[in-house]
């Protein structure tokens, strides 16, 4: 099982007030909504999701084992399914009761996570939509529209986890060339063996200096520096904790896209209904 970075309730407060703000600002920097995006990683089609989605039904279900509930993660899920247009309802209950729950009020799709694993399960097809390689999806498919296409474009992808191969499933679709790097090699290997088409890197400085596009997929703080970026840097980073160290923020801030729940929560819903 791969480490995942558990949230913290301070890493969650105040993005269900932020999410209008939060969704202007991926229009701004990828020419789509938060759902746009989300569709988009998934199909690369663009329905209306008002209409087509309206009347679908999503349970949420608190699960208290290992570290127990993290106050807000299903609150934050549930507002920011409604913000991209779906009906969503919190389990009173908890753990397996809370998904009787959801089962008995027929939601079609039921957000539920433990320590390891977070999911969306679709009750009619039993499809399951799973949050790391959704979320790297999700990024890979925001950073397509930020960068104009990565087709024929380089990008550097640190971290060749769960998240990492999310996000070569759909650069190399957009014909992206992936240069990988991953501190453990063997996690690059692996990814090589599922996609020949990335090229592994041992020089991750070097790389980063002399590429503009960078994905930021790790767990990992402060590995890119302010000499890694200049006015041509775009940075995709699903990773938690950011990678970036303070000094780039100013630099970086209009062309980073980074947030903790935001963009998985609507793959994984898109991913869950297709
Ligand atoms: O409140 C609850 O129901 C908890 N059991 C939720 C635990 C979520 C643990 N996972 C995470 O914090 C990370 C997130 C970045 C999304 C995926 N894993």
């Amino acid at each position: 099982m791969y480490k995942v970075t558990l949230l913290k309730s301070k890493d969650i407060v105040g993005i269900s007030e932020k999410l209008v703000q939060y969704d202007k600002e991926l229009c701004e920097k990828t020419g789509k909504s938060l759902s746009g995006i989300a569709m988009y990683a998934v199909s690369r089609e663009n329905r209306n999701s008002e209409s087509y989605f309206k009347d679908i039904l999503v349970g949420v279900v608190p699960v208290t084992c290992g570290n127990g509930i993290i106050n807000g993660f299903a609150e934050t899920v549930n507002c920011i399914v409604e913000s991209i247009g779906f009906k969503c309802f919190i389990t009173k209950n908890k753990d397996v009761s809370g998904l009787e729950e959801a089962y008995k009020k027929k939601a079609k799709v039921i957000f539920i996570a433990d320590d390891d694993k977070f999911i969306a399960i679709n009750t009619c097809n039993n499809k399951v939509a799973e949050n790391s390689f959704n979320t790297g999806r999700g990024y890979a498919a925001a950073f397509d529209l930020m960068s104009e296409g990565l087709k024929g474009k380089n990008v550097v992808l640190m971290g060749a986890g769960p998240v990492g191969f999310g996000a070569v499933s759909f650069m190399i679709e957009s014909g992206a060339r992936i240069l990988v790097y991953d501190i453990l090699k063997q996690k690059a290997e692996s990814l090589k063996k599922s996609f020949p088409e990335v090229e592994i890197i041992t020089d991750l400085n070097r790389a980063l200096k002399d590429n503009n596009l960078i994905f930021d997929a790790t767990y990992a703080k402060n590995i890119i520096a302010k000499e890694h970026i200049d006015d041509n840097t775009l940075i995709s980073a699903p990773g938690i904790p950011l990678g970036l160290r303070e000094e780039c923020f100013p630099i970086i801030k209009d062309r980073l896209i980074h947030d903790v729940l935001e963009i998985g929560v609507a793959t994984m819903l898109f991913d869950s209904l297709s």
